[in-house]
C-alpha cells in the first residue's frame, strides 16, 4: 500500500463508532432501498462517500463559535460577522445567506433569466443547478474542454471551459438568448477537476465582449484554488487568499453551497459584486423562500459555523492534506488497473463505470450497478454521478447518455484516515475482480424531477 505524505494538521478528539453490518444484512437493507442506496439508513453503512456536502467534522473553533453571537431575527451579530468575513475574502459588496447551495440557486437564477427560453452556459452544471436552470424555465449547456471526457489522459484543468465552443454557441443563438454563464469550480460533474485561473478570466473576457453576466458555482472555490497554486504558473507564491481574490474578480457574482469547502453541516451564499439592482432582485425572492435577508433560512449559529469555517477552508496546511487524501485513494486505485478519472479531483475519486462495466448500456446505469455492487461487497456507500442522475431531455423526454459513468468516491473533510481509504480501494478492487457477471437495473418507480434521490429499481432479468 502507498505511504500517506504527511500527517492530518489536526487532532481528533470526539469518536462516532461505526459498525460494518453482515453481508446478509446488507443484500437486505439494499433490496428493501429499491437498489438506491439514498434509501440506505446511515447505519447500514459502514463508510459513507454518498457526499463531502455537509458531512465534514467542523473544527472546535466551529463549535464553540456556535455558543456565541445572538439569534436575532434582523441583524444579528453572527450575520454581521459572516458579511465581513465574507467581504474580507472575496472583495465583493453583498451578501445573502441562504440555507444551502440550491436555495441560492432558487433565488438568484430567477433574477437572471428574464425570458423562457434563454440558455445558460457553463463549464458542466451540477445537477442542482441544471434543475433550477430548467426550472427558471431556460436550458443548461455545458461547455467544458474534450480532454475532460478522456478519463486516462492527464490535463492540470480538466474543469476548463471550451471558449471556441462557448462563442460560437453565443454566435449561433445571439448573445440576448444567453441569460448569464456560470462556472463551476471546481467543476464537479466532469470529476472534481478544478479550472485555471487563465481559464476564468478568458471566460469572463468572453462574456464582456457579448454582454453577458458570469457567476462562479463556488461549492468548491478553496480546493480550486489550492489547484491554481500548485499547478498554475505565476501563483506558487501567492496565498490561497490572493488566489481566491482574483478567481472571484473576474465574476459578477456567485452562489455557493457552504456544505463543502466552509466546513459546515448546513449553509449557503449568495455574492454579488457591486450590482446594487440585482442584490435588490435577489433580496425579494429570498424572503417568501428563505427567510429575512440576514438569515436566508439558517439559525444565527449556523452563520457563525460558516464565517470560522471559510476561513479553516482557505488554510493551506489544511488544503494539502484534503488534497493529498483524495490523491491518495486514486493512487491506489490507479495502481490497481481500476479506471479513474485522472487526475483525481478535489473531493472525490471518480471511478469509469462505463470502463469498468462495458456491457452494460447506459440506459441500465453501470455506475448504479457498481455502487451497489461496491456497497455489498464493503458496506461502503459511494454515489453515482451518470446518466441515472442526469435523467430525461425535458422536451422529448427521452433517457439522455451521460458524457461520464462515473462512481463517485466522496471524501468527506477531516472524518477518514488513510486505513478507510485502503479498505475502500481494496472493496473496489474485490468488486472488479467479477465485474463481468454484474447485471443491469431498470426502474420500478421514477420520480420526473431530480430523479435518482427517490427513485427505486431492480436488476434487469
Ligand atoms: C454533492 F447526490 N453537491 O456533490 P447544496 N453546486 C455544486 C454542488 O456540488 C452542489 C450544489 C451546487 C452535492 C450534494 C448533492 O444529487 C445530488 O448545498 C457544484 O447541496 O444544495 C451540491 O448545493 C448544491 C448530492 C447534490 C447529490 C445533489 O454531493
Amino acid at each position: 500500500m502507498k505511504k500517506a505524505s504527511k500527517p492530518e494538521p489536526f487532532r481528533i478528539k470526539m469518536a462516532e463508532p461505526i459498525k460494518l453490518i453482515s453481508k446478509e444484512e446488507r443484500e437486505s437493507a439494499l433490496k428493501r432501498a429499491g437498489y438506491n442506496v439514498f434509501a440506505l439508513k446511515a447505519e447500514e453503512v459502514f463508510i459513507d462517500l454518498l457526499t463531502d456536502s455537509g458531512t465534514g467534522a467542523m473544527s472546535d473553533n466551529q463549535w464553540s463559535g456556535m455558543m456565541l453571537g445572538d439569534e436575532s431575527y434582523a441583524g444579528s451579530k453572527n450575520f454581521l460577522h459572516l458579511t465581513d468575513t465574507c467581504q474580507e475574502i472575496f472583495n465583493y459588496k453583498y451578501f445573502i445567506p441562504t440555507h444551502q447551495g440550491r436555495g441560492a440557486e432558487k433565488v438568484l437564477f430567477p433574477a437572471l433569466i428574464n425570458k423562457p427560453g434563454q440558455y445558460v452556459l457553463s463549464n458542466m452544471h451540477f445537477d442542482t443547478t441544471k434543475a433550477h436552470v430548467e426550472l427558471a424555465h431556460a436550458r443548461a449547456i455545458d461547455c467544458v474542454i474534450e480532454e475532460a471526457f478522456d478519463t486516462a489522459s492527464y490535463h492540470p484543468f480538466k474543469g476548463n471551459v471550451d471558449i471556441k465552443k462557448m462563442e460560437r454557441f453565443i454566435k449561433e443563438k445571439g448573445s440576448e438568448n444567453i441569460a448569464f454563464i456560470i462556472i463551476t469550480i471546481t467543476c464537479n460533474s466532469a470529476g472534481g477537476q478544478p479550472v485555471s485561473m487563465k481559464n476564468i478570466k478568458e471566460t469572463s473576457h468572453l462574456a464582456k465582449k457579448y454582454g453577458i453576466r458570469v457567476f462562479l458555482d463556488a461549492a468548491r472555490f478553496a480546493e480550486n484554488a489550492y489547484f491554481i497554486k500548485t499547478r498554475e504558473e505565476g501563483y506558487n507564491n501567492k496565498t490561497i487568499k490572493e488566489i481566491v481574490q482574483e478567481m472571484f474578480s473576474y465574476a459578477d457574482g456567485f452562489t455557493m453551497s457552504a456544505k463543502k469547502d466552509a466546513i459546515v453541516n448546513i449553509g449557503g451564499l449568495i455574492g454579488i459584486k457591486d450590482n446594487e439592482e440585482l442584490y435588490h432582485q435577489a433580496c425579494s425572492n429570498l424572503v417568501p423562500l428563505e427567510g429575512f435577508i440576514t438569515y436566508g433560512g439558517l439559525a444565527g449559529r449556523d452563520m457563525e459555523a460558516i464565517a470560522r469555517g471559510l476561513k479553516e477552508g482557505i488554510d493551506f496546511d489544511y488544503l494539502e492534506y484534503r488534497i493529498a487524501q483524495v490523491e491518495y485513494l486514486g493512487d491506489i486505485l490507479k495502481d490497481a488497473g481500476i479506471p479513474i478519472q485522472y487526475p483525481t479531483g478535489g473531493h472525490a475519486v471518480f471511478v469509469d463505470a462505463k470502463k469498468m462495466l462495458p456491457h452494460i448500456p447506459y440506459y441500465q446505469f453501470p455506475a448504479q450497478v457498481l455502487t451497489n455492487e461496491l456497497y455489498l461487497q464493503s458496506g461502503v456507500r459511494a454515489v453515482e454521478v451518470g446518466s441515472l442522475m442526469l435523467g430525461r431531455d425535458p422536451d422529448t423526454g427521452e433517457q439522455l447518455e451521460s458524457d461520464f459513468e462515473f462512481l463517485r468516491l466522496t471524501i468527506p473533510r477531516r472524518v477518514y484516515t488513510n486505513n478507510h481509504m485502503d479498505y475502500v480501494a481494496q472493496g473496489l478492487i474485490d468488486v472488479s475482480k467479477r465485474s463481468e457477471t454484474l447485471k443491469g437495473l431498470e426502474f420500478v418507480y421514477e420520480p420526473k424531477i431530480l430523479r435518482h434521490f427517490t427513485a427505486r429499481l431492480k436488476p434487469v432479468e
